[in-house]
This record gives C-alpha cells, sequence and structure tokens, in this order.
C-alpha cells in the first residue's frame, strides 16, 4: 500500500511512533511518505520506500499566526495525487485531523477518495484539546476520520467521557522493536556517568509541566540519601531551568547530569538502572516501554495508560500522582538489592516484550485493509 503519514518530526511520543510505525511498514514492503514541517528525527535513512515532503508556510506579514493547516492540506492533496497514495494515517488530532479532512474534501471533488486514519495520542486529547477553544474542531475531526485508534484503554476512555464521539475508537498500543534491543550495547560507558558502587537512576521526556519534573528531582533527592547514585535527565523543555535550580537548593546538583535532548536513548537505557516517570498524565508511557525494552525497570506514577504499560510489583512500581515519600522508598526496594534489582530488570523486558511491533504491526495493517476496502462509505 502506499500510506502517508502526518506527524510532529519533534521528540515527542506521538512523533517517534509514527516514525517508527512508517519505517517498519517501510520495511514491510509498504510505500511510506512523511508528511511534515521538518524531518522527524528518528528517519534518519530515507530509502527507495520511505519518502519525506516538507509542508512550507510562507511568512506573509498580515498574518499574526502562520496557516499551517493550510499549507499542510495543500501539501496533502498535492501529494496524494502525484504518488497515488492509498491511505492518509494522521498522528495526533491538532491539527492534523482537522488538515487531513479538507485535503479529504478537497480530493473528494476531483474523484479521489483516500480514507484517513486518526491515532490520538494523548496530549492532543487530554490537554490541548479539551480546551474549549479548540474542542468543537477536535470532535469534528475525530468523528470525520475513517477509523480512529488510540495508543491506549484509558485514552479511550477518557477521550469518549470528554468528546461526544459518534463511530467506535479502537485501541493499539504503542510497540517496540525488540529484535532491535535483543543485540544490546555491551559497551556501555557506564563509568562515563558513575563510579562502580554507584545506582544510575533516569528520567527522559520533554520537560513539560505535565512530566512533574520536581518530583523526579525530590524523589532522586530522597533515594540518594540511601543509595549512592546518579541522576540522568536527558530531553529539553520549559521546566529544565527550574530543574537545574532545584537541584543546588537540594544540594544534589554533583550528582545530577542534565544531558539535552538525545538520539542515543538506548546508550543511556543501557546503564540505567531505574527510570522514573511520575507524570500528572500519560496516556501510554512510551518513555517507560523504552527503558522497560532496555532492562530497565519504572518507578512512576499510576496516572492515565501507565499501568497499561508498567505493571505494579513486576516492571517496577507505581504510586499516586505526587506522592514523592513512596516512590522514593519502592525505588530503594528496588535499588538497595543486587539480586531484587536483576529480578525486575527481567521483569521488565519480559512486559515490554508484550508490546513487541510484530504483534502490534498487523494491528494496524487491519485497520488500514478495512479503512481501503471500506474507502467510499463517509463519501
Ligand atoms: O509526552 C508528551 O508530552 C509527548 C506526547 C506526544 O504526543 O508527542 O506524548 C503522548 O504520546 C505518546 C505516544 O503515543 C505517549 O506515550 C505519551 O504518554 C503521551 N503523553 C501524554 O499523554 C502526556
Amino acid at each position: 500500500m502506499k500510506i502517508a503519514i502526518v506527524c510532529y518530526p519533534t521528540f515527542g511520543g506521538s512523533g517517534v511512533v509514527a516514525t517508527e510505525l512508517g519505517i517498519a511498514l517501510a520495511n514491510r514492503g509498504h510505500e511510506i511518505h512523511f508528511i511534515t514541517y521538518k524531518q522527524p528525527v528518528r528517519l534518519e535513512l530515507l530509502s527507495n520506500k520511505i519518502f519525506f515532503h516538507e509542508v512550507h508556510v510562507p511568512e506573509y506579514p498580515l498574518f499574526h499566526y502562520q496557516p499551517y493547516e493550510l499549507a499542510l492540506s495543500s501539501k496533502l492533496v498535492d501529494t496524494i495525487k502525484l504518488h497515488k497514495i492509498d491511505l492518509l494515517h494522521v498522528h495526533y488530532a491538532i491539527p492534523h485531523a482537522y488538515a487531513g479532512y479538507m485535503a479529504k474534501k478537497m480530493l473528494e471533488e476531483e474523484g479521489i477518495f483516500v480514507p484517513m486514519i486518526t491515532t490520538l495520542h494523548g496530549t492532543d486529547i487530554t490537554l490541548v484539546g479539551k480546551h474549549p477553544f479548540y474542542k468543537p474542531a477536535v470532535t469534528f475531526s475525530i468523528n470525520q476520520s475513517d477509523v480512529v485508534t488510540s495508543v491506549s484503554e484509558s485514552l479511550k476512555k477518557g477521550t469518549l467521557e470528554t468528546f461526544d464521539i459518534k463511530g467506535e475508537i479502537e485501541v493499539i498500543p504503542n510497540f517496540i522493536d525488540a529484535k532491535k534491543y535483543s543485540t544490546s550495547f555491551t559497551d556501555c560507558q557506564r563509568s562515563n556517568m558513575a563510579t562502580e558502587d554507584e545506582r544510575i537512576v533516569t528520567h527522559i521526556s520533554n520537560f513539560r509541566k505535565v512530566k512533574r519534573i520536581p518530583d523526579v528531582i525530590k524523589v532522586f533527592s530522597k533515594i540518594q540519601l540511601e543509595i549512592p547514585s546518579k541522576l540522568i535527565m536527558v530531553g529539553e523543555g520549559p521546566e529544565k531551568e527550574g530543574a537545574e535550580r532545584l537541584c543546588e537548593e537540594l544540594g544534589i546538583a554533583d550528582k545530577v547530569i542534565f544531558l539535552g535532548n538525545s538520539n542515543e536513548i538506548d546508550k543511556i537505557l543501557c546503564f540505567s538502572d531505574l527510570f522514573l516517570l511520575p507524570s500528572e498524565t500519560e496516556s501510554f508511557g512510551l518513555a517507560a516501554l523504552e527503558a522497560m525494552i532496555n532492562k530497565v525497570p519504572v518507578i512512576s506514577s499510576n496516572a492515565g495508560g501507565i499501568p497499561e504499560v508498567n505493571k505494579e510489583g513486576v516492571s517496577g512500581f507505581l504510586s499516586d500522582v505526587g506522592d514523592i515519600e513512596d516512590m522514593a522508598a519502592k525505588a530503594i526496594t528496588i535499588l538497595k538489592n543486587d539480586e531484587v534489582l536483576e529480578r525486575f530488570k527481567l521483569n521488565a523486558l519480559q512486559e515490554a516484550h508484550k508490546f513487541d511491533i510484530q504483534k502490534v504491526l498487523p494491528l494496524y495493517e487491519e485497520v488500514y485493509e478495512r479503512a481501503f476496502k471500506g474507502r467510499f462509505k463517509n463519501v
């Protein structure tokens, strides 16, 4: 099939999922066309099955806000016609489903019928999408999609509670390519980060408020009182400066390493002993899954879809949002004993395998087949 994928090209989870999905589909023989404003960060290699089409939004002084949706929908129309695309898969409802719908309608005028699959990722529903300024447009574009998928049961439930949704929402969980990790790094370069006797605790995110970055620091501050350890903070975002200040205030600045954005997540996770994810809300928690496939147990909040990924007492532990004491105590339980840590590491790996791309990819392919066969349905 020829599939157009629309996503955010940044380090955010939805862009990562969309990119990895596109690469995996291309490996299965599909022709994949990414359409977005920058080459997605995880899309290192283009091939004869993977194409990237950049959306340009020309600056014009009259516009206070440059009309990205307009440029995207026009680019979709042109690309779909030029490459004879069979279907459109948009990741993150805002504004992709909206622009996708407009493209669909423009193409219909020319007798071209392209089904649209919309995958809901989380903040497009739980934070941004439900804002009254966006809600009618988000509801409309979800309802106009030919198939709607959500990355967790929790997000599906939240969407149905918040929006007046007319059709089905199918849950297709996020995934990981387990094969990629089966030959894990032997050269972890752990000694660059910590001494032999220290444990390494890691957090990876976009440092937005929803990630509760101060909780990460405070939990670690308690851990390091009991266990010699280092904290590695990976990512960039608005909460980063405050986090650096908090480390100074707590007197732990020499034990916390801020690495910024990285394309070498696996190398960092390779030498990590524990992953912290205390988020306020999280539709799935792809970062936790990435930790788990690298044999890193997870201490997380029990918000949103996280319990569908991190299994209490198996791959790690879960606490109520903001319960720093509980998170620290559970982290110490895992870290203080080599045998316990090893058991959690193996469990984390085993749980992660449940989300192997080999199991998840056929679910998307089945949705594509169905949408393609019924492509005249919503006309
Ligand atoms: O986590 C973020 O803030 C980025 C956001 C995104 O859409 O890029 O992530 C969401 O989608 C990921 C992939 O489906 C999920 O794993 C994350 O849990 C979800 N984030 C939130 O719900 C806060």
